[in-house]
């Protein structure tokens, strides 16, 4: 029988882990023991800009400290799980350092997940409690909580930034509360999980991703070094915080760590960031691809000053070199192409690099111990510069998803490489050329879809016989989304209709199908799978 602890976090071959000690990789040290370097070094720096706030090294420290001792109060202790889903505001990284002191081990939610993804994170992990943003104006996430707590009894308590509804007086608590008499004690072990971070998936259901204090402190270390952050890092958050690339690559990790400042941007449109860019003089931002596009769109005609911008990081999804030219030119920076996983891996060109380097791949590996497979269908190697699936492990990738064993056999091979699902092109210097996808997933300007989650739902509606998800070239998204649609006989369905259903069904907006085709039958391959490849290449030329 497979040991809980197995479920939960399949650790690194002991060898390995040894390796990765001996080569100082692994300090065991918690995420927290890092930025409390910082703290005793630079108190009165700034770390986080939010709105009109400036909040020093110093006073970070102490709402930690406050809010650890709050949430330990509430009756949360170390190895519970607790779901964070925050929009861009300081009070994420109070809590989620609160929480990783304490051993507790928050669920790196999105703004953007609704019902379907909340209720199966909160389930699946047996959540304790649900941080939400309860002054948000865009979505009630109050709203969203209630139902949450109604379906899922292992959630205690929700916790809301802002005064909490009359509604909801008696059953949620307000984060205010929670800043109690500091407590500085840490339960944290570095050698176990810290948080989860989540999988884009591939699945009906997405993955949850465990990310040791350890690994994890390791890939931040690394990207400061190549990024080159140190405590003159301005750097501007505009993507969604807890995501990975902002929160790691070195984002917001990589700032606290260098002691760097921190600029929360409450939305990443190039309106609200260029005047954050010019009021804070940011030098370094992170983005996907279509936001890229769209600063650039935005520079020729903006009265802002942004001339302090010195690094534009662009990752998520596949950057065209066409567009990585232009980075330079229209917003008089230098490009950094990443190309990243929340699972670990994460490739980066170097600030140093020859401009074709920088503007035709993805750049290479943090570590020298990442090991980088480029194999054909039989697992065998390619010939160097030939296209193959990529496979990797190291000492930041994980061998296993959470309470996943059935997934992890298909994700990771024998020898614990995952498979990352990316058909990759590898050139002599080792540079990552991605030109591909081998895995059932639409990345749609960086958001990525499980084809089959949003297929199930749409198969759960009376008048669907059949239906596929599938990918579609879109100028500016890179991809967007089709749904192919087959109908019982005799029956009629609008696409608004279908689109109302599957969000009447609690998904997330960007797995809502851009684009909805009905059809008579689905193509299907030789061993009974829907022809996706037939499929797009349909509609692409309809
Ligand atoms: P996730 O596993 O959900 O964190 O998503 C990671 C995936 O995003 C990778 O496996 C790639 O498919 C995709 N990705 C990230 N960065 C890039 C990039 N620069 N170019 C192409 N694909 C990317
Ligand atoms: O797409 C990603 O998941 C990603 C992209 C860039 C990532 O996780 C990262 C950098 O760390």
């Amino acid at each position: 029988m497979m040991s809980l602890e197995s479920v939960e976090f399949t650790p690194w071959p002991p060898a390995l882990a040894d390796q990765y000690r001996a080569l100082g990789y692994w300090q065991d040290k918690t995420l927290l023991d890092y930025l409390r370097d910082s703290v005793e070094r630079h108190p009165d720096q700034t770390a986080i800009i939010c709105g009109e706030r400036h909040i020093s090294y110093r006073e970070f420290h102490q709402k930690i400290a406050e809010l650890a001792s709050g949430f330990s109060q509430l009756g949360l202790q170390a190895g519970d799980n607790v779901v964070l889903q925050m929009t861009n505001v300081a009070e994420f990284y109070f809590c989620f350092f609160a929480l990783v002191q304490k051993g507790i081990r928050p669920i790196m939610a999105l703004p953007a997940h609704r019902l379907a993804e909340v209720r199966f994170f909160c389930q699946h992990a047996e959540a304790k409690a649900y941080i939400i943003n309860g002054e948000e104006r865009q979505f009630d996430y109050q709203q969203l909580a209630d139902q949450v707590v109604n379906e899922c009894p292992s959630v205690k308590h929700v916790i809301v930034k802002g005064p909490v509804n009359a509604a909801h007086q008696d059953k949620f608590i307000a984060l205010d509360t929670c800043y109690q008499g500091a407590d500085y004690q840490q339960t944290a072990n570095p050698t176990q999980v810290a948080f989860f971070q989540l999988s884009g998936g591939t699945t009906g259901t997405p993955k949850l991703i465990p990310r040791t204090h350890n690994d994890y402190a390791y890939s931040v270390v690394g990207s400061n070094e190549i990024c080159h952050f140190d405590h003159h890092t301005i750097y501007l958050c505009a993507l969604p915080v807890a995501h990975n690339f902002p929160f790691s690559s070195p984002g917001a990790l990589g700032v606290f760590w260098a002691a760097g400042t921190l600029v929360l941007s409450k939305d990443p449109t190039p309106q609200c960031a260029f005047e954050l860019i010019e009021r804070h003089r940011v030098n370094v931002s992170g983005l996907v691809p279509p936001l890229a596009l769209l600063w650039m769109d935005h520079a020729s005609q903006t009265e802002r000053d942004i001339s302090s911008l010195a690094l534009l990081q662009v990752g998520g999804a596949k950057f065209s070199e066409s567009a990585a030219r232009r980075v330079p030119q229209t917003l008089k920076c230098q490009l950094q192409q990443i190309f990243g996983m929340a699972e670990g891996l994460v490739n980066y060109t170097r600030l140093d690099d020859p401009d074709e380097v920088i503007f035709s791949t993805q750049g290479r590996p943090i570590s020298p111990h990442d090991q980088v497979m480029v194999v054909d269908e039989d697992g065998q190697p390619v010939k160097p510069g030939e296209e193959g699936f990529l496979l990797t492990q190291g000492p930041y990738t994980i061998r296993g998803y959470y309470k996943a064993p059935k997934h992890n056999q298909r994700a990771f091979n024998q020898q614990g490489f995952y498979a990352t699902g990316d058909i990759v092109k590898r050139t002599s210097q080792g540079n990552i050329i991605v030109t591909g996808r081998d895995k059932d997933q639409i990345n749609r300007g960086g958001e990525k879809i499980a084809a089959e989650e949003v297929e199930n739902q749409m198969l759960r509606h009376t008048a669907i016989h059949d239906a596929a998800l599938v990918a579609m070239p879109d100028e500016y998204l890179g991809e967007r989304s089709c749904a192919v649609v087959v109908l019982k006989p005799e029956q009629t369905l609008k696409p608004i209709a279908l689109k109302r259903f599957l969000r009447d069904a609690g998904l997330a907006d960007y797995k809502i199908p851009d684009q909805i085709q009905f059809v008579d039958l689905l193509p299907k391959t030789s061993v009974g799978k829907i022809d996706k490849k037939t499929l797009r290449q349909r509609f692409v030329s309809a």
